[in-house]
């Protein structure tokens, strides 16, 4: 399946709170990269891998309608004042079709890659999207990149002696690249942040991962 894929949109949502709280969506960020960036890492002089230079992308805030937790707004920086201050509008028929046609525009078929995707960002923008009656095609391919990671880990592919922690974000980018991640908690940060380091263990990570249809997502709550 793997190798049908012709485009990985990587996809974070940023909202009002974890799982328990029933989180509202307060920003979204999509980056579509094409295969052939993923499978053909560009690094800099001092052999650190880069950005791809083509990629496409989609953030958008949201009016989550609900309140922050304190460490939701902490982490992410957003606040409800903020938000709606800056009269941004809630998850509706006009992001989906941004969303949609976003995807649309990528060279099929598509895959995302969300950090946690099975358990927190796909369940959660499943329970936005069927809130307004609406779905994405259920065809699309899903993967989640720290379920990959892990089973790496478990072959003992990335620094198996810090245990299961390694394989968070921030982690996996000290691990790779030695210094912290920029804007983490903010949509786009922790997306650029992903492609980083899945562009560094693509191969493998592709290798190891287990993909799902969109139309196999649960809804969160
Ligand atoms: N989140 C939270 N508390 C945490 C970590 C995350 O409430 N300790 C929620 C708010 C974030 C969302 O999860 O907006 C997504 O997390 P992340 O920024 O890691 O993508
Ligand atoms: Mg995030």
């Amino acid at each position: 399946m793997e190798s049908l894929v012709k485009t990985y949109i990587f996809i974070d949502l940023e909202a009002t709170g974890l799982n328990r709280d029933q989180p509202k969506i307060t920003e979204l960020c999509m980056v579509a990269v094409h295969a052939i960036s993923i499978n053909n890492p560009v690094t800099d002089e001092s052999g650190e891998v880069q950005l791809p230079r083509v990629m496409d992308k989609l953030c958008l805030c949201v009016d989550p309608g609900k309140p922050l937790t304190k460490t939701a707004s902490e982490i992410t920086g957003l606040t409800n004042d903020l938000l709606t201050d800056c009269e941004k509008q809630t998850f509706d028929q006009n992001l989906f079709n941004t969303m949609s046609e976003f995807i649309s525009r990528q060279a099929q078929p598509v895959c995302l890659v969300a950090h946690n995707g099975f358990f927190y960002d796909y369940p959660l923008l499943k329970t936005e999207l069927l809130r307004q009656q609406l779905d994405l095609s259920e065809s699309i391919l899903c993967l989640d990149s720290l379920q990959a990671f892990r089973n790496l880990q478990n072959q003992g592919q990335v620094h198996p002696e810090s245990g299961r922690k390694a394989c968070s974000l921030t982690e996996l980018y000290r691990q790779l690249f030695s210094k912290d991640p920029n804007f983490a908690h903010y949509a786009e940060g922790d997306v650029l942040t992903l492609i980083l380091v899945f562009i560094c263990k693509a191969e493998k990570l592709l290798q190891v991962a287990k993909y799902r249809r969109w139309g196999e997502i649960v809804p969160m709550y």
